[in-house]
């Protein structure tokens, strides 16, 4: 068995949760905050047989869309008025972040 690990946008979560619904697959919601831009996403833990780890990838790239932020970095540089000055870069999120993990023991008890 295999536990497949998705990071997502939050904007994806419906649309993945409701295909992997559809097509039977059974998954656990962790709401997440990702470490750069300390924002909300959501990490769905899906545990299934071997050979369906490569459906499950297509439904999550099927469901998930790449997405394009400007974030401020600092340290801001202080202009000569004393203020802050941002420097915004631009950063490409997802569409999704996938982990595929052995599964040593599966139970329900
Ligand atoms: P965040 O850590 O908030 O990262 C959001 C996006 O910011 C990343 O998108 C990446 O494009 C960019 N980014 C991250 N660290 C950066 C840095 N040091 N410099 C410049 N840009 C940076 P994704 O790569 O699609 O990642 C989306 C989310 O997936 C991440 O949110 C994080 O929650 C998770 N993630 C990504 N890689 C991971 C990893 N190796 N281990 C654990 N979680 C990961």
């Amino acid at each position: 068995m295999k536990l497949v690990m998705a990071i997502i946008h939050e904007k994806d979560q419906r649309s993945l949760q409701d295909n992997l619904l559809e097509n039977n697959y059974q998954f656990t919601n962790v709401a997440s905050t990702g470490g750069f831009l300390r924002e909300g996403n959501v990490t769905l833990m899906i545990g299934v047989d071997e050979e369906q780890v490569e459906g499950v990838i297509e439904i999550i790239r099927e469901s998930c869309r790449a997405r394009e932020q400007y974030v401020n970095v600092m340290p801001a540089a202080m202009d000569t008025m004393g203020s802050v000055i941002s420097n915004p870069i631009k950063v490409s999120i997802g569409g999704a972040t996938v982990f595929v993990l052995d599964v040593e023991r599966f139970e329900k008890v």
